[in-house]
């Protein structure tokens, strides 16, 4: 018997080929298990084996990996972490993910998915709906406190480019 997660999960990769972004988007795979999972994370490439201008975004079935996507508009991405080497984010890349599929977080609601962009400075994100700041705090500190991080990490909404606020 596999482990059923609480939510089925679409596994995302953005290609930059095509001008208009929302075409380079594919929906790869979707997974409900845990064992499902594994089986993607041995199968799939490593965050620093894409290319430059590659993502992967990971999103509860039914959420795009949009702006547009109407359970995005309103919300935001905490920025987890940034850095030249692609590497270095490999290992944040997989707490992250099972941070999130195994619902760590108290407000399991306002998650959305995690993006992680490879380009000459990669980053991870971590989209939430953005409605409730207290809420929306408390996964900042839960993302901060289970991954170790000992900086501070900003949250930004979609519509803007400016930090709302950070923890
Ligand atoms: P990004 O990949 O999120 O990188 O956005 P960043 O973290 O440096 O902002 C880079 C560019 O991709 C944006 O300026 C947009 O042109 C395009 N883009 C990214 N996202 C996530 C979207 C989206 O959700 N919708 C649309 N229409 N364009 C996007």
């Amino acid at each position: 018997i596999k482990h059923p997660l609480e939510h089925t999960w679409s596994y995302w990769l953005y290609t930059n080929k095509s001008k208009e972004w929302i075409h380079n988007l594919v929906e790869l795979s979707t997974f409900a298990t845990v064992e499902d999972y594994w089986c993607l994370y041995h199968y799939m490439k490593l965050p620093s084996e894409l290319n430059h201008g590659q993502d992967y975004m990971i999103f509860k079935k039914g959420i795009q990996p949009t702006w547009e996507d109407p359970i995005n508009e309103k919300g935001g991405r905490w920025i987890i972490c940034e850095s030249k080497s692609a590497r270095n984010l490999d290992p944040l890349w997989l707490d992250l993910i099972l941070l999130m599929i195994g619902e760590n977080f108290e407000h399991p609601d306002l998650i959305c998915g995690v993006v992680v962009n490879i380009k000459a400075k990669s980053k991870i994100s971590l989209w939430t709906r953005g409605e409730d700041k207290q809420k929306n705090m408390k996964i900042g500190k839960t993302v901060k406190e289970k991954l170790n991080i000992n900086r501070n990490i900003s949250y930004f909404n979609h519509n803007t480019t400016s930090a709302k606020y950070f923890v």
